[in-house]
């Protein structure tokens, strides 16, 4: 299960995964230590998630499937959705600047949430310790 309040631990290449989607380089330090906590909520198809990091607190209601609109820290915008595959969350958003396709997946691994992102060739993690 995903409920629960999970706090960024560590990023594998996500910087190099911030350059190719044209983050710049101060944005990029920022993001690194941006203290990502998310607190999860499912009920059936059903998620809410409250974000919050030194850049901002946010909001997200989502239904598995259903489309939706939502905003990167950067203030980059895309449209998605995500869907269940067995235990593993995968969702698929297009920026709507370029048109280009970002994945992204999350997972319970080892007590872990493991969200794994992937852009125009370039995948990157981060993982999160439940709190
Ligand atoms: C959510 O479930 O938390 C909201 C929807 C997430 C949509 C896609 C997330 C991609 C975030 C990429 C951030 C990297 C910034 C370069």
């Amino acid at each position: 299960t995903f409920n629960g309040t999970w706090k960024v631990d560590r990023n594998e290449n996500y910087d190099k995964f911030m350059e190719k989607m044209d983050i710049n380089v101060m944005k990029r330090k920022l993001a690194e230590h941006d203290n990502l906590k998310i607190t999860i909520e499912q009920t059936g198809d059903k998620f809410h998630i409250k974000e919050s990091s030194t850049f901002r607190t946010k909001d997200i209601d989502f239904t598995l499937g259903v489309l939706f609109d939502y905003s990167l820290a950067d203030g980059t915008e895309v449209s998605g959705t995500w869907e269940m595959e067995g235990d593993v969350l995968k969702g698929k958003f297009t920026r709507k600047d370029n048109n280009k396709v970002l994945t992204t997946t999350r997972a319970v691994v080892g007590g872990e949430l493991v969200q794994s992102y992937n852009y125009e060739g370039v995948d990157a993690k981060r993982i999160f310790k439940k709190q």
